[in-house]
């Protein structure tokens, strides 16, 4: 037995009865090399070390005068600033990224090479190309795909006029604003390479104005992002409500347990859509209930939304999955996905498979997916996970029980579907009634990731509580949805336990008119990181119906447990486009007053949102809950 006290690493009981397992059976975990790297190194942590050049690493001593500069002369202001945009295009090009991938299939798909990837939703596909102005009418299908594919191409490189995907996606005035500023990107990877080239040795070294060139590449992010989730519902649906379940009790003792995991529902899509067709095979090995699927960090999210797969853990407890001993394979795309795997995977039966060339691991098996004929490669895949199976060691098997419901697939669509059962005329009428009149005092996001330095899932689940309690209506995205979903906070009986009056009686009308037969559930959970996109396109619609910008509305965002560069790139853009933004892990800026400064202060003068570090999840809320408040009184709500 483990006499490892690990309660303080997780909120989650399945995490930690399978942190007990890992110390019993001398697995090394995230955890553990995280106590192994402590103390972590004070000047990265700061931000204040700079590597750009051979002359250095270079680091600026807080507490030495005469260890001010780097060798070239920049300041910690400057090394800061630099690093942090850096970190804004890492992210960016990794959600950009992902939007390419999908627009060359949306290209291939309208040319018909690609026959595996029909068009899902042409309703979507339309609405879409008439947003980027493509005349539509009488056109097939596949010709529009062909246009809206190249539409989508055509944003990455540098265009004379600004014309990005995300400003047909904001406010007038928000587009007006940030046009008059200059910080509206020309293209999404001529951003990203504009970032390498001024933060070069000898380049851009003024502070506001380095960050300046972070929130124009932030917001080629939010292009990104929203590119992503516009081509994926085209491609492969427009989620609906569905109910599902979700934590590591969801995998099967007497199935083949297949985890997809990373971003690009590309392949986990397809995979979900053959793996009724290997149900035999599975069966013939001896696994009598045939196959199951399951998800892990945001792919897993994306078949969530979609078909209701059941998701079995996120982000900083991945490893946690393969120690179950019970997982025939993981399934990779990119983005998220710990190097750690196939060291864990080698102490069990577990196939680690990569698929993208991008993304390899040292000691994974490789097969690469093959669009051209992505349903094949997706049974092979398949195949070479129930192979696995009969490898299976009873004796090191233990699947903990703790699973629970979870509701999901809120897209925008579904959302304004469910208002329109009670106004069909009006759909957004009674959430604006229902906010003018306080039963709804505002809506606050929750997106990110977890990160071990943080007990995981306590932030989310303590401010959602407390959120909830004060009436404002809570969105998740992520694998802030993952951890909303572990603690049973995806269900109509959450709403009941835990929304004060005002909320309570909302989702209740909304959920019983939407035929739900109860409340909707507490939290909303919208989707994938990309598909924060999707909560702004909600505040949007409210922001032009009340004929207010976005920086007026009582709409706040917290990210309290996150992780990866692309978090830091969504908090930026979260930020630029008005939402007073929380977080608790806070990236390497402290090493900066004046950078502090830009982000916490001057921010909310130039955008009216502003990061909020608040280490505290109860403090924090109140912080949320009383920007909502000022906001409310801004428009004479209170
Ligand atoms: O894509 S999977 S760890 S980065 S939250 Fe965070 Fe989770 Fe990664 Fe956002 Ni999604």
């Amino acid at each position: 037995m483990s006499r490892k006290d690990f309660s303080g690493y997780t909120k989650d009981k399945a995490t930690e009865k399978m942190l007990e397992k890992s110390d019993n059976e001398k697995i090394q975990t995230i955890w553990d090399r995280y106590e192994e790297q402590s103390p972590q190194c004070g000047f990265g942590s700061l931000g204040v070390c700079c590597k750009i050049c051979l002359q250095g690493p270079c680091r600026i001593d807080p507490f030495d005068e005469n260890l001010s500069e780097g060798t070239c002369g920049a300041d910690a202001d400057t090394i800061v600033a630099r690093n942090l945009i850096r970190q804004i295009a890492a992210g960016t090009a990794s959600h950009s990224g992902h939007a390419k991938h999908l627009a060359h299939i949306l290209l291939k798909s309208g040319k018909g090479e690609y026959k595996d990837y029909p068009i899902k939703d042409s309703e979507k596909l339309k609405n879409v190309a008439s947003r980027l102005g493509i005349e539509t009418g009488g056109k097939e299908d596949s010709e529009i795909a062909i246009e809206v594919g190249r539409a989508a191409l055509g944003e990455f490189s540098e265009k004379e006029e600004a014309n990005l995907w995300a400003a047909t996606t904001v406010t007038e005035g928000m587009a007006k604003k940030l046009t008059e500023l200059g910080v509206v990107p020309e293209g999404i990877d001529s951003i990203v390479s504009e970032i390498m080239h001024r933060t070069h040795y000898g380049n851009d070294s003024e502070v506001s104005n380095l960050i300046m060139g972070g929130v124009k590449c932030a917001l080629a992010d939010y292009a990104g992002c929203h590119m992503a989730t516009d081509i994926s519902d085209i491609l492969f649906g427009t989620p609906k409500p569905v109910k599902t379940e979700a934590n590591l009790g969801v995998l099967k003792e007497s199935a083949v347990n297949i985890a997809v995991h990373g971003h690009n529902p590309a392949l986990s899509d397809i995979m979900v859509q053959v793996a009724s067709e290997l149900e035999d095979e599975a069966k013939s090995v001896g696994a009598s209930e045939g196959i199951n699927i399951v998800g892990i960090c945001c792919t897993g999210n994306e078949v969530l939304m979609r078909h209701g797969i059941p998701s079995a853990t996120h982000s900083v407890s991945q490893e946690m999955a393969i120690v179950t001993g019970a997982l025939e394979a993981v399934v990779t795309d990119y983005q998220c996905v710990l190097p750690s795997l196939t060291k864990i995977a080698d102490c069990y039966h577990t196939k680690i498979i990569t698929t993208m060339p991008t993304s390899k691991i040292k000691g994974a098996t490789h097969m690469e997916i093959d669009e051209e004929n992505a349903k094949d490669c997706a049974k092979d895949i398949i195949k070479e996970s129930i192979k696995a199976y009969k490898n299976r060691n009873p004796e090191k098997t233990n699947i903990p029980d703790d699973k629970t419901t979870a509701y999901a697939g809120f897209s925008t669509e579904a959302i304004v579907d469910a208002l329109s059962k009670v106004n069909s005329e009006d759909p957004l009428k009674p959430l604006i009634d229902n906010i003018a009149e306080g039963n709804i005092q505002g809506v606050c996001l929750f997106a990110g990731c977890n990160n071990v330095k943080i007990k995981q899932d306590e932030n989310y689940i303590t401010m959602a509580k407390e959120l909830a309690k004060n009436n404002i209506l809570v969105l998740a995205t992520g694998c802030g949805g993952g951890a909303f979903a572990r603690h049973g906070l995806l269900t109509p009986e959450a709403t009941n336990e835990y929304a004060g009056e005002g909320l309570k009686n909302v989702l209740t009308a909304v959920g019983e008119a939407a035929g739900l037969g109860g409340p909707l559930p507490l939290v909303l959970h919208v989707g994938s990181c990309v598909d924060n996109s999707r909560a702004v396109d909600i505040a949007v619609a409210l922001a032009n119906k009340l004929g207010v910008d976005l920086n007026q509305l009582p709409v706040v965002a917290s990210a309290p447990e996150s992780t990866t560069e692309k978090a830091i790139s969504i908090g930026t853009w979260a930020v630029t486009g008005g939402l007073p933004t929380h977080v608790e892990v806070v990236p390497p800026i402290l090493g900066s007053k004046e950078v502090v400064k830009l982000l916490t202060q001057t921010s909310k003068e130039l955008f009216g949102g502003y990061f909020i570090a608040e280490p505290d999840p109860l403090k924090a809320s109140q912080l949320l809950y009383d920007e909502i408040k000022e906001r409310r009184r801004g428009l004479n709500l209170e």
